[in-house]
């Protein structure tokens, strides 16, 4: 059973504060291990990464290509069934369409100083994607990354995922080349993240590493950060629906466990403003449990992490959603489109009783890389930008450059700085001659 919290009583913002504070997942240091293997790959290259591999993925690789000949991408990737290859095509096109429409444009104007300015949005020349194993190896995640890096136009997006023993899921394989993967290295861990930055034998280095990784992952990009960009650092999956009576209990218990299976440390909650809904979902909840191949993982994450939170009204209940800021959150009420407005903290918002969260995992064709732990409050999803970088462009003419002089000459006096205020003064008639 996930807890109750309730909305009504004096001392809910308290807790539900510390609900929101308790850890959940990895939080083992592993900081120093993560900067002892880049530091070997930084200076032994691929030999280091080999060496890696070999103890960690039992998979030889050849310190210079860093391939393997037991994993090829194109035998992978034959061996997926049709029908699978089918939905990730569709996935792919459904997210190519969307992504399309983030495409930001160039601006240029004419201000009234006469100053021509804008900007120039032009694609990251190559991306690292991590793809991770086990679990959390998905085909549909690979799209979300490497559909938007090339369709950004990347040239160079390199994929690494590791193949314990050789290994590798068809499907990953598949979507891999679907998106236009133009690189394949089977290696995972820091050491991936480590030769995406540094470079190792032939692997050159990238410019931004994106995808979701275990805890040395993580700590890997957040230590090469700078070096090279990062996308957000993703925590464990989360869910949060607004439910009122028009929702269906059981439909709302399956998209809440629909997150609980992913990990152990995701979270699951429900807010609704009728006590009988909670009761019911809760119910439901027990009832799909048993019924779950992923039983296990999902009764932990629901019964460590969940939440059932009984609100006053909508308008509690979206001042609540605000606060949580959830990965994702459904909006299943009557007339969900009243309760968007309110809303202003969520990765991904689904309305409606017909828009569960799972459509958005695979195919609506929006991103499901999503701010998680609360990050919905400072950040988006990825998208096409994040493969993009917007540079400013600015031009004056004599005149433009006339009306600007003066202040620049005040604040390069005040700044200190004569190399500035000459770099102007020596462009003007006046200016030209007082030494500065
Ligand atoms: N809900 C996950 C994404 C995912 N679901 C992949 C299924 N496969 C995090 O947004
Ligand atoms: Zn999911």
């Amino acid at each position: 059973m996930a807890r109750w919290l309730d909305g009504t009583k004096g001392d809910f913002a308290d807790e539900l504060a510390a609900f929101l504070a308790e850890p959940r997942g990895e939080v083992e240091d592993v900081a120093q291990t993560v900067m002892d293997v880049l530091a070997d790959v930084r200076a032994k290259g691929g030999e280091a990464v080999a060496r890696y591999t070999s103890k960690f993925d039992r998979l030889t690789l050849d310190p210079v290509t860093l391939q393997s000949d037991n994993v090829d991408l194109h035998a992978l990737a034959a061996g997926c069934p049709a029908d699978l290859r089918e939905a990730i095509d569709y996935a792919a096109e459904r997210i190519t369409a969307y992504h399309e429409r983030q495409r930001p444009s160039d601006n240029f104007f004419k201000d009234a100083e006469g100053i021509e300015l804008g900007w120039r949005w032009t694609p990251l020349d190559s991306v690292g994607v991590y793809v991770p194993g086990g679990l959390a190896s998905y085909p549909s995640s690979v799209l979300m990354n490497a559909v938007p890096a090339k369709l950004a136009g990347v040239k160079r997006v390199v994929m690494t995922a590791p193949a314990p023993g050789g290994q590798l899921s068809n499907a990953v394989a598949y979507a891999a080349l679907k998106a236009g993967v133009d690189e394949f290295y089977p290696i995972g861990g820091a050491q991936a993240v480590a030769a995406l930055t540094f470079g190792a034998g032939h692997l050159k280095p990238v410019d931004k590493i994106v995808g979701p990784g275990n805890a040395y992952v993580a700590e890997a990009k957040r230590q090469v950060f700078g070096r090279v960009g990062i996308d957000t650092i993703a925590g464990p999956s989360e869910i949060l629906v607004i439910a009122d009576e028009s929702a269906n209990p059981d439909w709302i218990a399956a998209d809440l466990l629909s997150q609980c299976e992913h990990d152990t440390s995701s979270q699951s909650i429900l807010i609704t403003v009728e006590k009988p809904v909670g009761k019911s979902v809760e119910e439901a909840v027990e009832k799909q449990l048993k019924t779950l191949s992923t039983e296990v993982r999902a009764r932990t994450s629901w019964e460590a992490h969940g939440a059932i939170i009984l609100a006053r009204d909508l308008d509690q209940a979206a001042d609540i959603a605000n606060e949580i800021a959830a990965e994702h959150l459904e909006l299943a009420v009557g007339d969900p489109d009243i309760l968007l407005p309110q809303i202003r903290h969520a990765g991904a918002v689904f309305l409606g009783h017909h828009t569960p969260e799972a459509l958005g995992d695979y195919v609506t064709g929006s991103n499901h890389v999503l701010p998680t732990s609360r990050a919905a409050r400072f950040s988006s999803g990825l998208g096409l930008t994040d493969f993009m970088k917007r540079m400013s462009v600015q031009r004056a003419g004599p005149e433009g450059f006339a009306a600007l002089a003066p202040a620049v000459l005040r604040l390069a006096e005040a700044e200190g700085l004569p190399a500035h205020r000459r770099s102007v003064s020596i462009r003007t008639n006046s200016g030209g001659s007082d030494g500065g």
